[in-house]
């Protein structure tokens, strides 16, 4: 019979060193962003304000705006594909994204949006579509909150 080794195989370097990779490998993958979709949330406040104004997410994250106050809703003005936007929301109800394509999305609360409740959604770092958001027709006072939302969505 032939003798090898005292240790079992699997202390053996090779089979460590296998083990050690695969446990990086994994630990990767759970610390990467961009592997598992996100569910952000943005609460609807009561003094016509969206609790996150400029939020960046990953394509394949999801967004859930909470209905917290009376009177308000989501729905969107403008996106990267402007033939197909999502979905908007009945007042008062909550309501969730989930966004594949990557760009802005500006969105508003139809009772409020000429008042500035406003939103923007900037997903994978792209700006591409900065022009189109740029041009969507908007009250004055909603125009020069969009104006700081997209200096805020530009910066970094
Ligand atoms: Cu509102």
């Amino acid at each position: 019979m032939k003798e090898t080794t005292n240790f079992p195989m699997w202390i053996s370097g090779n089979y460590l060193s296998k083990y050690v990779k695969l446990f990086i490998f994994l630990l990767l993958i759970l610390f990467s962003k961009s592997t598992f979709a996100e569910n952000i949330q943005i609460e609807i406040n009561d003094d016509e304000t969206y609790s996150i104004e400029v939020a960046r997410i990953d394509i394949g994250d999801t967004i859930n705006w909470l209905s917290n106050g009376e009177g308000h809703n989501v729905e969107f003005f403008a996106g990267p594909d402007m033939t197909s936007l999502p979905k908007g929301s009945e007042i008062d109800a909550d309501h969730s994204v989930m966004f594949n394509k990557s760009g802005i999305y500006l969105y508003g609360c139809i009772p409020h949006a000429n008042t500035g409740m406003i939103g923007l959604v900037v997903v994978g770092g792209d700006l591409h579509n900065l022009e189109g958001i740029k041009n969507t027709q908007l009250s004055v006072v909603a125009k020069s909150v969009l104006e700081r939302l997209l200096r805020t969505a530009q910066s970094n």
